[in-house]
């Protein structure tokens, strides 16, 4: 048992309580980027599956392969569908091949990075959020480095499609992405904490006052 003098546990709750919803409020307003790297650890936890995730910074990307099954190989990371197609590309060979992504966390798409893209041979692909209408890019809207550049905002959930359009086809080499870090389990319970002692220690006052009326209130 604490002894304490008494009005300290309610002030020292109260302390935890605004100090623990500042540090959930400045996480809050922190954003940070965060890169999957499909040519390495990305592309590694997908490789061979036709759906799979992978999580950087404690957020969680989870992804779904479109006419095929994920394929790294030294090249870079594609699609393999079942046929003889470009096995480490998305190609449309024997469908549009594509992939459909999701992120744990709200945030804003940044950036999307390939490889093998090509003007001469008229390579493109649609990009959508949420089953709304794609967007079609070709060489000409991405940078020198084969990046799309991009400011789109997403909730927690919300799917991305990309889809192959034309060409003889691509490499992804990475989805970049603004994300606001969710709070840390233990913010939580140390606010859920600081309030449940604030609330003890004020109804035990009440009740401390019910028993002894303090006397200031008589005289
Ligand atoms: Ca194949
Ligand atoms: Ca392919
Ligand atoms: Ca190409």
């Amino acid at each position: 048992m604490i002894n304490a003098r008494p009005g300290a546990i309610p002030i020292l709750a109260a302390v935890c309580l605004i100090g623990a919803s500042f540090s959930l409020h400045s996480a809050a307003a922190v954003t940070q980027l965060v890169e999957w790297d499909f040519e390495n650890e990305t592309g590694l936890a997908l490789d061979g599956l036709d759906f799979g995730f992978s999580e950087v910074s404690s957020v969680r990307l989870d992804l779904v392969a479109i006419g095929g099954s994920f394929n790294l190989t030294g090249s870079g990371f594609g699609i393999d569908s079942p046929g003889a197609d470009d096995s480490d590309a998305f190609d449309g060979i024997f469908s549009p091949e594509g992939l459909q992504f999701s992120f744990s966390s709200s945030g804003t798409l940044t950036g999307l990075k390939f490889d093998r893209f090509t003007e001469s041979a008229n390579d493109a692909f649609s990009l959508s959020l949420g089953g709304g209408p794609g967007k079609t890019y070709t060489k000409a809207d991405l940078t020198s480095d084969n990046s799309l550049l991009l400011n789109q905002d997403f909730l927690a959930g919300e799917t991305f499609t990309l889809t192959w359009e034309s060409g003889n086809g691509f490499g992804l080499e990475s989805i970049s992405a603004q994300m606001t870090p969710v709070p840390e389990p233990e913010e939580y319970a140390l606010i859920a904490t600081g309030g449940l002692v604030l609330f003890a220690a004020i109804r035990r006052r009440q009740l401390q006052r019910k028993k002894n009326p303090d006397p200031a209130f008589f005289s």
